[in-house]
């Protein structure tokens, strides 16, 4: 593969940081894991620079709802290799395929505006319905794995209407509440977050849980911001061959040119684009399938997509 490391020199790495494993029982799975997915320097070199930062600061993993459908026994196992190697993602989850499923089967057909859900009262006792539902399965399947992790359904973002008029109880989100997640990780527990927010009057709104992740980025500072999707990264639709790595401090311009860069790739590197330039350089985003999630995250060469500034 190409080569493009993700570490950015300008955080230190100290060689004391102590890389801790949690749970004994798993110690020996956990380093045969790693050997297998890349060279033994590499892979501590990346747990090393992982655990630098403080545990708040590792990663934000946005999860698509389609995932926890398809792929669950892989996502949980995932995550629980992170956990067991000490690391605490803050992972957000979206529903939007069991949303569109019930709300299909009750013969409405769902309604969206530049990809965001218009959400009437009926919808959204759907869209709640499902939040909740999908939330336990996740933490149900990594108790199952030995992970301890916290449903966090309510209390974190706070939200006005989008646009009251045209999206109905759709959120923008104006801040966020960082405490349960931060209690979550000094619990020792991951936090497993949905995209619902509120309004100061209590009214519950709906957003897309991709922004929703975008926002705890922007709170957090995370070293990674990851969006697991099926496609495993972005598809150079030309060639129709994974982009590694896009460094947009000198590539964004050429690339919004390209012929393929069209519509939602196009919004997606925007909006990717905007979220990096509001993090520090160490920050960057990867887009990955989720049985990459290792390799991306361990390795020099990555798995999915690669973006930086
Ligand atoms: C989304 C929230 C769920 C979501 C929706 O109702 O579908 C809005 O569009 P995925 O699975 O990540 O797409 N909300 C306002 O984003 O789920």
């Amino acid at each position: 593969g190409v080569q493009r490391p993700a570490i950015v020199s300008s955080v230190k790495v100290s060689s004391k940081t102590p890389v801790t494993i949690r749970c004994y029982s798993t110690r020996s799975t956990v380093i045969q894991l790693l050997n297998n997915i890349g060279s033994k320097r590499e892979v501590e070199q990346y747990l090393k620079y992982f655990t630098s930062v403080s545990q708040q600061q590792f990663a934000v993993i946005k999860v698509g709802g389609a995932i926890i459908t398809q792929q669950l026994p892989e996502l949980a196992s995932c995550l629980a290799f992170l956990y067991h190697v000490g690391l605490y993602p803050i992972v957000l989850h979206g529903t939007g395929p069991q949303i569109n499923e019930i709300l299909e089967s009750e013969g409405i057909e769902p309604d969206y505006i530049d990809g965001i859900r218009i959400t009437d009262e009926r919808t959204m006792a759907v869209v709640r319905k499902c939040f909740l539902e999908q939330n336990l399965k996740l933490v149900t399947a990594l108790e199952k794995m030995g992970v301890h992790a916290r449903p966090i359904t309510a209390g974190v973002f706070q939200a006005d209407y989008l646009d009251k008029e045209k999206y109905q109880l759709v959120g923008n989100i104006t801040g966020v509440n960082k405490a349960p997640i931060e209690a979550s990780i000094q619990a020792g527990a991951l936090p497993i977050l949905t995209s619902l927010a509120e309004t100061p009057s209590g009214q519950i709104l709906n957003v897309n849980a991709d922004v929703a992740a975008g926002e705890i980025a922007r709170v957090f500072e995370p070293l990674k911001i990851v969006y697991l999707n099926e496609k495993g990264g972005i598809i150079n639709g030309n060639t129709g061959e994974k982009v590694s790595v896009i460094n947009l401090d000198e590539e964004y311009e050429d690339l919004l040119k390209q012929s393929w860069v069209k519509y939602g790739t196009k919004l997606k590197i925007k909006e990717i684009r905007d979220l990096l330039m509001h993090l520090p350089r160490s920050s960057s985003v990867a887009i990955i399938d989720v049985n990459d999630l290792q390799k991306e995250l361990f390795t020099d060469s990555g798995a999915g997509t690669l973006i930086r500034r």
